[in-house]
């Protein structure tokens, strides 16, 4: 090896633990939130691959507590039971293959795992699990990992409650419990061991990475320990030595004690900020205008962008949950949704998750969605359904499948086609019309105002006709959708009505005539 080689060589190993490790221009990641392991493997060879997503975040694959009040909750998959690969979405056998497959064709997998703590104080003793295995909550006592009264933190939590009270004291959010769930004593080298065990079987399994649950709720010291007893990737689909990619949930809008910079030396951490603020410029909320975009990013006091994970929703803020705010955007406003995946997707900032989703039946009273604990659609014995396909590509059973949107789905693919390339070319109108490029492979316009837009605009572009990915797309030499010519100086006339379905034009140099 020669020196250059070497030193990148040492460079990527440092800073594998950033790197999704998808295969090269692959650059965003889809959240399968809820979905079952079978469908997830036949998601990843069907249509994840053709399409250009680099990886999926599964929901946590360990065995959790089964709740009946209310009715198998989503978040029952947030109370650990056991480190065994068992869960509403499958076993261990489907999980294994499921990760195989979705390697063999070059899709990674990014398991949620929930290490902070086991279920909720309250969760009764029993049998009530996803595999039917033993636990007793009241006692502390986990007999298949095993963890005992020991192994958690009551003696270092010192509110009233034995809950966290107060964001603004550290160590009580370190050390309490989040909403009653019993809080693991990750200082414990026996605890670190069995948590480092589980991760491991994981890496063993094929995963790529991991999304990191309730980091805020644990000493980044403590997670250290952790992951630096985890194995090199497999193999079979990684080369020698590359480390699991790490993206940490901090919640950090800015205002307490924890700051998501105290995590860095780990991995990545989701820029909470991200969604917020995307959310109400898209909105127009609070005296907000996309012409204020454009220095979107570090320049909005975000964190650097190569330490942030974003998302213009995610699993929390769409119902509420954590950091969940009225501005947050999901498919229940679908126009606007449209509108802030498609900007998240053309702008370099950060990794990128989309959100993929099943629909509940809201029901607001005061403001707050009392049915915000839905669980994914599911027969009447609790097991979760197929995610069925339409003649039309989208999905049924429930399952909304933001995924599969023609305009999400390309901006996808636009993001791939543009990787790498500089900011540039920007323009507004001082007010909601707003367009830029990426070097010479890419370009968006906007018109989120109340009037139409028409304009001529330096796009960067080589000069010829181009497809707009958004209306429709190039498939071989046809374009399915609006056409954009670029003239030989490079500038291309924009007309978007501010009533279009969608307000918005995108082109690409793989989607040129
Ligand atoms: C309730 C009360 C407690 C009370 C307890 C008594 O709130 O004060 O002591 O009953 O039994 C569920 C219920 C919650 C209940 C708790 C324990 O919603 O009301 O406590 O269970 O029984 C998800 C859900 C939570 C859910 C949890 C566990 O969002 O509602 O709690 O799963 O099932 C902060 C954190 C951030 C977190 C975010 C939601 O900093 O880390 O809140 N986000 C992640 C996940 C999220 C998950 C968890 C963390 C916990 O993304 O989905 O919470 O693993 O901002
Ligand atoms: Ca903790």
């Amino acid at each position: 090896m020669n020196v250059v080689a070497l030193l990148a060589f040492l460079y990527g190993g440092c800073l594998a633990q950033y790197s999704p490790q998808t295969l090269p221009g692959r650059t965003s990641i889809v959240h399968l939130f809820e979905w079952r392991w079978v469908d997830v493997a036949a998601e990843c060879e069907h249509y994840l691959a053709a399409h250009g997503f680099g990886g999926v975040q599964i929901s946590p694959p360990n065995e959790h507590i089964v709740l009946n009040n209310p009715w198998r909750p989503w978040w029952e998959r947030y109370q650990p039971i056991s480190y065994k690969l068992c869960s509403r979405s499958g076993n261990e056998e489907e999980f294994r293959d499921m990760v195989t497959r979705c390697n063999n064709v070059g899709v990674r997998i990014y398991a949620d795992v929930v290490i902070n703590h086991m279920c909720g104080a309250s969760g009764g003793s029993g049998t009530h699990s996803a595999c039917r295995t033993y636990f007793n909550a009241g006692a502390e006592d986990f007999p298949a990992v095993p963890y005992s009264s020991w192994d958690f933190n009551d003696g270092r939590c010192k509110t009233k409650s034995g809950n966290i009270e107060n964001y603004n004291d550290i160590n009580q959010v370190r050390d309490c419990r989040l909403v009653s769930l019993l809080d693991l004593a990750l200082e414990k080298e026996y605890v670190q061991g069995k948590i480092a065990g589980y991760l491991n079987k994981l890496i063993d399994a094929g995963v790529a990475g991991f999304r990191v649950d309730a980091s805020k709720h644990m000493w980044p010291g403590d997670m250290e320990a952790i992951f630096s007893q985890l194995k090199s990737l497999d193999t079979r689909w990684f080369s020698n030595g590359t480390k699991p990619f790490i993206y940490q949930e901090v919640i950090d809008l800015g205002g307490e004690a924890i700051k998501s910079a105290q995590y860095f030396g780990i991995g990545r951490v989701t820029e909470f900020k991200y969604s917020a603020k995307l959310g109400t410029v898209v909105r127009k909320w609070s005296g907000e205008k996309m012409a204020y975009l454009r220095n979107w990013g570090e320049g909005w006091a975000f964190m650097p962008s190569d330490r942030a994970l974003v998302f213009v929703d995610n699993h929390d803020n769409q119902r509420g949950h954590g950091a969940g705010g009225a501005s947050i955007l999901t498919f229940w406003d679908s126009r606007l949704y449209k509108v802030a995946v498609a900007f998240m997707l053309a702008h370099p900032y950060g990794l990128t998750r989309v959100m993929s989703s099943f629909r509940w039946n809201r029901y607001f009273v005061n403001g707050k969605d009392l049915n915000d604990w839905m669980g994914p659609p599911s027969y009447s014995n609790g097991s979760t359904k197929a995610v069925t396909l339409n003649p039309d590509t989208t999905c049924g059973n429930g399952w909304v499948c933001e995924h599969r949107w023609r305009q999400i789905r390309n901006m996808v693919i636009f993001r791939n086609v543009v990787d790498g390339q500089p900011f540039g070319n920007w323009w507004d109108n001082g007010s909601n019309q707003i367009a830029f490029g990426r070097g010479t492979t890419g370009f968006i316009a906007i018109n989120n105002d109340d009037w139409n837009m028409d304009v001529t605009l330096q796009t960067g572009l080589p000069a010829g006709t181009y497809c707009d990915v958004i209306s429709g797309q190039r498939e071989g030499d046809r374009c399915t959708g609006l056409r954009v010519i670029v003239a030989a100086d490079g500038r291309a006339s924009f007309q978007i009505s501010n009533t279009a379905e969608d307000p918005m034009l995108a082109i690409h140099v793989d989607a040129k005539l």
